[in-house]
């Protein structure tokens, strides 16, 4: 959909929990021709990278200056070495180098709840790595919508709604055991019932996930992205709901912050002293 208005947005997407792409909007932010590893190097020399390691269902976290990481990306672009190097997955980096919020005006905030509106870049993660960089099959852990904004490089993703979960074998509440780019049909047989959904999402694209959206990432070149994880009152109420089904009480807990947010009004001032340790949780 090119340029999709707010409403619009809600009433054809957000209520009727279907993805979506938008185009229109990023090419008309600084960001689009501006951002890079390298110049965000210039801008924050001093910044490490934290960089994660997805091997065998185990997330391991190294950290970097940021120009030795620039390094190590580039490299790996110019050799395509058998190892992938680590990914900067989940980072707040507008949090960390505020100078970057700028680029990416007019923000589009009459697609959230206005309770965001308030520093809402607070709420947004980053993506930054290597071509190759993969984020295996999951759901964003507490059942929030997610507006995924591909800024430089393009990213596979391959959706599963919600209810196809069922097919997928689950484990540690939001991570799958499928690997949808070649499933084992012997290992997960059940997985033939699936209906996977592959697109890719171009440079200047935002993709929309409705709650409980399965997702698996896989970037075709090297890029850098961002999110931002948000909540209507009806899906805050959903999530809550899933401490019944499974979901970690520290999912839970953050949940349940956001419900004194969006549904009992509490300013997000102070939500947000509680709630910005979700932005290093790694689950
Ligand atoms: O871009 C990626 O590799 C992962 C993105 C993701 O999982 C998310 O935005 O929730
Ligand atoms: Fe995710």
């Amino acid at each position: 959909m090119h340029q999709l208005v707010g409403e619009e947005f809600i009433t054809k997407y957000v209520n009727k929990s279907k993805p979506v792409i938008i185009s229109g909007i990023i090419p008309k932010w600084d960001c689009f021709r501006k951002w890079s590893l390298r110049y965000f190097q210039s801008i924050a020399p001093d910044l490490n990278i934290y960089a994660k390691h997805f091997q065998n269902g185990q997330i391991k976290v190294e950290n970097f200056p940021i120009h030795k990481y620039a390094n190590i990306l580039e490299k790996y672009e110019k050799t395509k070495a058998d190892i992938l190097p680590p990914y900067c997955h989940d980072t707040p980096l507008f949090s960390l180098i505020p100078a970057l919020i700028k680029d990416v005006q007019t923000f589009p905030l009459d697609y959230l709840p206005k309770w965001y509106a308030y520093k809402w870049w607070r709420y947004c993660q980053f993506f930054i790595g290597s071509s190759n960089s993969l984020t295996p099959l999951h759901f964003d852990c507490l059942l929030t919508n997610n507006l995924f904004f591909q800024i430089v490089g393009r990213k596979q993703f391959t959706l599963l709604l919600s209810k196809e979960s069922q097919y997928c074998y689950r484990h540690n509440w939001r991570w799958f055991k499928v690997d949808p780019e070649k499933p084992d049909l012997e290992q997960y047989p059940l997985f033939n019932n699936a209906k996977p959904i592959t697109i890719i999402v171009n440079p200047g694209e935002i993709l929309y996930m409705p709650p409980g959206t399965l997702h698996h990432v896989r970037s075709l070149d090297m890029s850098i992205s961002f999110n931002i994880d948000w909540h209507t009152q009806k899906s805050v109420l959903t999530g809550l709901a899933a401490g019944l089904k499974g979901m970690p009480p520290k999912n839970v807990y953050y949940n349940f912050l956001l419900t004194l947010g969006l549904v009992l009004k509490v300013p997000p001032q102070v939500i947000f002293h509680f709630y910005k340790s979700y932005l290093n949780y790694i689950s």
